[in-house]
């Protein structure tokens, strides 16, 4: 299957393209205060950041409704975000508040909202595929055309549930859509190193249409999600997207803390900062070359998403701890 280069976003009104410049925009901004936030020790736990990556979630998410499932994975605020997650409730659970999305008790790989069909981030590599193919065979049974989004990496391609995943949506012909985030990394492994062939041929035994594009092109994999969710809302069964990408930060934030050694050089890195790379820049410079942007309107909208950040954090500093009597609520024996 080929992407459909010749749709472009002119169907979308400049609105909407700012709507979505400016949901990329909240999940770096997020990111990068969580980043210097853990330094600081202000919240217990590791954060996986998804800066460089936030295309992805946005264009596949913009797709969706709330009636729609997404699974996720240990690297997950920005898909909460891209699904229409709450931003004050995702901090406080980050900070591990009462008043955090899961009460305080899941932390930051754990942030999920049933009610907006996230089905959750997950510290279990490949742990979300088995979730999305469960939605997957729900929906299908509902006859509702509802779609479940499996987003994984490159490391978790690597687990053998996605062969079964792959195997019977295929031949149940379930509304299931893999997104596979190939970072480049698993940790702190390049993928050349522990993957054989490409990701994206995986699916192509099962009988699976697969999609190839450049995750940090918004455009790309804007079109590469209508025609993945397309085909699922239409009971045309499940279709493949290796998103190709590049995972900014380390794998997780401050892991310079215990590594003795560096594992890529900084001169790739810069190379994935850079305007013609980065998944935010690129979109940016695509709404100046389109006169739907300027150097005034991005400076609001800049400000403008750093109250939404700055409120966010507030709301988690000042929310109280979970009380040490609720530890054994929701739980299961
Ligand atoms: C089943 C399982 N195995 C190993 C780990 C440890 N682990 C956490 S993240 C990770 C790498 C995942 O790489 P990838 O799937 O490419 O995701 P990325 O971190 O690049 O987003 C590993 C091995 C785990 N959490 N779960
Ligand atoms: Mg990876």
């Amino acid at each position: 299957m080929n992407v459909n280069k010749h749709n472009t976003l002119d169907n979308l009104s400049d609105e909407k393209l700012v709507e979505l410049y400016k949901k990329m925009l909240l999940i770096r901004k997020c990111e990068e205060h969580l980043s210097s936030a853990t330094k600081e020790g202000a919240f217990p736990g590791a954060v996986h950041l998804y800066i460089g990556q936030e295309a992805i979630a946005v264009s596949m998410c913009d797709h969706l409704t709330e009636d729609d499932w997404i699974s996720s994975t240990h690297r997950g605020h920005g898909h909460f975000i891209a699904k229409g997650g709450d931003v004050n409730t995702m901090m406080a659970e980050i900070y591990g508040k009462a008043t955090g999305i899961c009460n305080g008790k899941g932390g930051s790989m754990h942030v999920a909202d049933f009610k907006k069909g996230i089905m959750g981030a997950n510290g279990v590599v490949g742990g979300g595929m088995g979730l999305a193919i469960g939605a997957a065979l729900a929906a299908s049974m509902d006859k509702k055309n509802k779609v479940s989004v499996v987003f994984f990496g490159d490391g978790a391609a690597n687990q053998g549930v996605l062969m079964e995943a792959m195997n019977i949506s295929s031949l149940w012909k379930l509304p299931l859509i893999f997104v596979c985030e190939n970072n480049q990394y698993s940790e702190f492994t390049h993928t050349s190193e522990v993957t054989s062939g490409k990701i994206v041929d995986r699916a192509k035994p099962f009988g699976i249409p697969t999609l190839e594009v450049d995750g940090n092109n918004f455009i790309e994999m804007w079109q590469a999600s209508a025609q993945a969710v397309l085909r699922a809302r239409n009971n045309q069964g499940p279709t493949f997207i290796e998103a190709h990408t590049y995972r900014q930060r380390g794998h997780v934030e401050f892991e310079y803390s215990f590594l003795s050694r560096t594992y890529r050089d900084q001169d790739e890195v810069n190379k994935w900062l850079a305007n013609d790379k980065d998944p935010l820049l690129r979109f940016e410079q695509y709404l100046f070359d389109n006169s739907i942007i300027d150097n005034q309107k991005t400076e609001a909208l800049n400000n403008e998403i750093d109250s939404v950040v700055k409120e966010s954090v507030s709301f988690a500093v000042n929310s109280p701890l979970p009380d040490l009597s609720s530890a054994f609520n929701n739980m299961i024996a």
